[in-house]
């Protein structure tokens, strides 16, 4: 497979995916967002991938939307963003979201837009002490998307919520992380190693259980306790059944390291 707008590799386990347009700060573009979905179902369907990195090359992260793609001469009819939302950014987040497996995100700069969601959707956050997120939504007259207005208030409260997407005031990594918005911040020059090695040791553990973990959190703000009990009770039906259960419990009557196979 060869991208032009991405990197994509897998080594030990780990699919690595990099936004690689730096010089317009990795923002989106059809041909990029394609690329993503063609990779982001590569490792899918690739069973040796046991988890994701997902992170970018250059100075930024991401700077959403690619705003030169866009056609805003007063003259012209008014662009409908459906097609956009609906084609690229509502399914890029349901699947980093849904993924089967840990995805990471290491963001290695500025984040805006799109570019400062896509990492909420994502599972373990790790940012550059440089990398800022920015709501750049209220700049240019749009909504926030790709699940801003769904993950903030969860991770952050209604107040840093409004704060953030009403001002689009740029928030500091270690903010994010004071605020409980990200897992991790680095030093910059720290990142990709961290997330490697971060990634690698989640590919060694038992992949399946790791998602019924993060569906069933995934579900949790929605639902009553009762609910949520029952959620857990199928889902551990479920992780019952898998190969790495029974591998987990043999290897520790037996005192030893469990080998996960992810089955
Ligand atoms: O349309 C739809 O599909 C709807 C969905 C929308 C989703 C969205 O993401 S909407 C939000 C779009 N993004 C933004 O509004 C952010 C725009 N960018 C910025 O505000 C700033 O660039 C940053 C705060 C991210 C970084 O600032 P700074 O000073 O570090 O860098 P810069 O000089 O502004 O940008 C560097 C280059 O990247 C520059 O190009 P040049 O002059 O060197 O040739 C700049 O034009 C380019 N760039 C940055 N962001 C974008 C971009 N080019 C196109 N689109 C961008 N979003």
């Amino acid at each position: 497979m060869s991208f032009e707008h991405i990197l994509y590799s897998v080594d030990s386990g780990v699919a690595l995916l990099s936004l690689n347009r730096p010089k317009a700060l990795n923002s989106f573009n059809e041909a990029m967002h394609l690329e993503v979905q063609q990779a982001l179902k590569s490792a899918l369907k690739d069973k040796h991938v046991r988890a994701l990195v997902l992170t970018a090359e250059g100075r930024g992260f991401c700077a959403g939307q690619d705003l030169s793609d866009r056609n805003v001469d007063p003259n012209a009819e008014a662009p409908d963003l459906v097609f956009s939302i609906e084609r690229f950014y509502n399914p890029l987040i349901k699947q980093l979201q849904s993924f089967p497996m840990p995805v990471i995100c290491a963001v290695n700069g500025v984040a805006a837009g799109a570019g400062a969601n896509i990492p909420l959707a994502c599972d373990l956050v790790i940012a550059a002490r440089s990398a800022k997120f920015i709501q750049a939504f209220c700049k240019i007259g749009l909504v926030p998307d790709s699940g801003g207005t769904w993950f903030l208030p969860r991770l952050i409260g209604m107040a840093r919520a409004k704060q953030l997407t009403l001002l689009g005031e740029p928030l500091m990594a270690e903010k994010a992380l004071e605020w409980g918005m990200i897992y991790k911040v680095v030093e910059d020059e720290a990142l990709r190693d961290e997330a490697m090695s971060l990634a690698r040791q989640l590919a060694t553990q038992p992949t399946k259980g790791l998602s019924y973990i993060k569906r069933a959190l995934n579900q949790s703000f929605d639902h009553d306790c009762h609910t949520q009990l029952d959620v857990e009770r199928d889902l551990q039906r479920l992780a019952g059944q898998t190969q790495d259960y029974r591998e987990g419990v043999k290897a520790f009557m037996e005192k030893r390291t469990p080998e996960f196979k992810g089955e």
